[in-house]
């Protein structure tokens, strides 16, 4: 298990890599050129400049988060050559860097999504919350108001760009269900999969944010049968998952020990983190501990150490705590405490392995 963190660029975060580098165990950095708009060639200049400065620090710059894909490519629309060919020579920027995993999604017009940005808490704190009754009988564009009330920062999958097209989207979406999408998703990854191949790049794509269908949209990666389909459609080694305990386990049915019993051979970055599920579809982001949610995140560490697992994990969403303003769900302080739990964890196992 390697732990990285992600970080959202100079004068884009609230955090600062001297801060981060006093967290223990850290070796790496999640990063994407986040001022980029979704389509365009990551160069090789832009790349290096970033990678240089997250070095300097003493990081390894071997993850990418997120290099998002077209909405022409998810819709299959006429012009979805060129955003793969754009693709493409990303992933052989990205490559020559060094970069040697590309976490990407497949969700259409949103990435995440959630209600509240700062739900208050019971111990004071706040944190991402979804309210299933809400988004059943939302129109979309109250909850993007919500999301861009809550912070001035450009969140990712929520560009400004993308947000005034909002209604042309949702229009364009009318003829693209679950099927059509997995066949938009399956000439993408036919196209891309021989190029991240040759380059050695991992093409790990993050699982829905919540596993299932919101607004009438369709939503694919959601489950084991996600996965088996996925690997069906090709078993390139570049054909690989971003494993995230809580984007997939907020579906109850989804068990994400046995999710990373089956599947983490295949998912060379993890996401970890807990979300506590309530019985009507509710559910909040809590701290990383197994006890405070609904995911075992124990369980998840045991089997990940079983199988002495080596890729990237980094602690996913934290609360805001200590008064601490921050990016939704990006904040220093709970995500800090998220990775030494983690490693209190990875040890413990790796001691009793040992016999000690
Ligand atoms: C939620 C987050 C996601 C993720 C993107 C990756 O669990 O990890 O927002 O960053 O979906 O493309
Ligand atoms: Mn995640």
């Amino acid at each position: 298990m390697k732990i990285t963190f992600r970080w959202y660029g100079r004068g884009n975060d609230t955090v600062t890599l001297e801060q981060v580098k006093q967290i223990p165990g850290v070796k790496g950095i999640v990063w994407a050129l986040h001022k980029k708009s979704v389509g365009e060639v990551w160069e090789k200049e832009e790349i290096k400049e970033e990678i240089e400065y997250i070095q300097s620090f003493g990081f390894h710059t071997d993850v990418v988060e997120s290099v998002n894909v077209h909405e022409s490519i998810k819709l299959g629309n006429e012009d979805r050559m060129m955003y793969i060919e754009n693709y493409k020579e990303t992933i052989r920027n990205l490559a020559e860097a060094g970069v040697k995993v590309i976490c990407y999604n497949f969700m259409p017009i949103f990435d995440w999504t959630r209600t509240e940005m700062f739900h208050p808490l019971e111990d004071g704190s706040t944190a991402l919350f979804y309210e299933k009754g809400k988004v059943d009988n939302l129109d979309p564009q109250e909850l993007i108001n919500t999301v861009a009330a809550a912070t001035d920062l450009t969140l990712p999958g929520w560009e400004p760009e993308k947000v005034e097209r909002i209604s042309e989207l949702f229009e364009s979406y009318k003829n693209v269900d679950e099927e059509q999408l997995w066949a938009n998703l399956e000439v993408f990854l036919k196209e891309i999969l021989p190029v991240a191949e040759e380059c050695e790049i991992k093409m790990a794509i993050h699982p829905d944010d919540p596993p299932w269908s919101i607004f009438g949209l369709p939503r694919i990666i959601t489950g084991e049968s996600s996965y088996e389909k996925l690997i069906a459609i090709s078993d390139s080694p570049s054909n690989a998952f971003t494993m995230c305990t809580g984007s997939m386990g907020a579906n109850p049915e989804n068990d994400m020990v046995q999710v990373a019993k089956k599947y983490a051979y295949r998912a060379p970055f993890s996401h970890i983190r807990n979300v506590k599920i309530y019985e009507n579809g509710d559910f909040v982001e809590t701290s990383h501990y197994t006890q405070d949610g609904s995911i075992n995140v124990q369980g998840v560490v045991e089997e990940l150490n079983k199988q002495n697992y080596t890729g990237y994990v980094r602690p996913d969403h934290g609360r805001h705590i200590w008064g601490e303003i921050c990016r939704p769900g990006y904040g220093l302080y709970d995500r800090a405490l998220g990775i030494m739990y983690l490693l209190g964890l990875w040890d413990a196992h790796e001691a009793s392995k040992a016999g000690n």
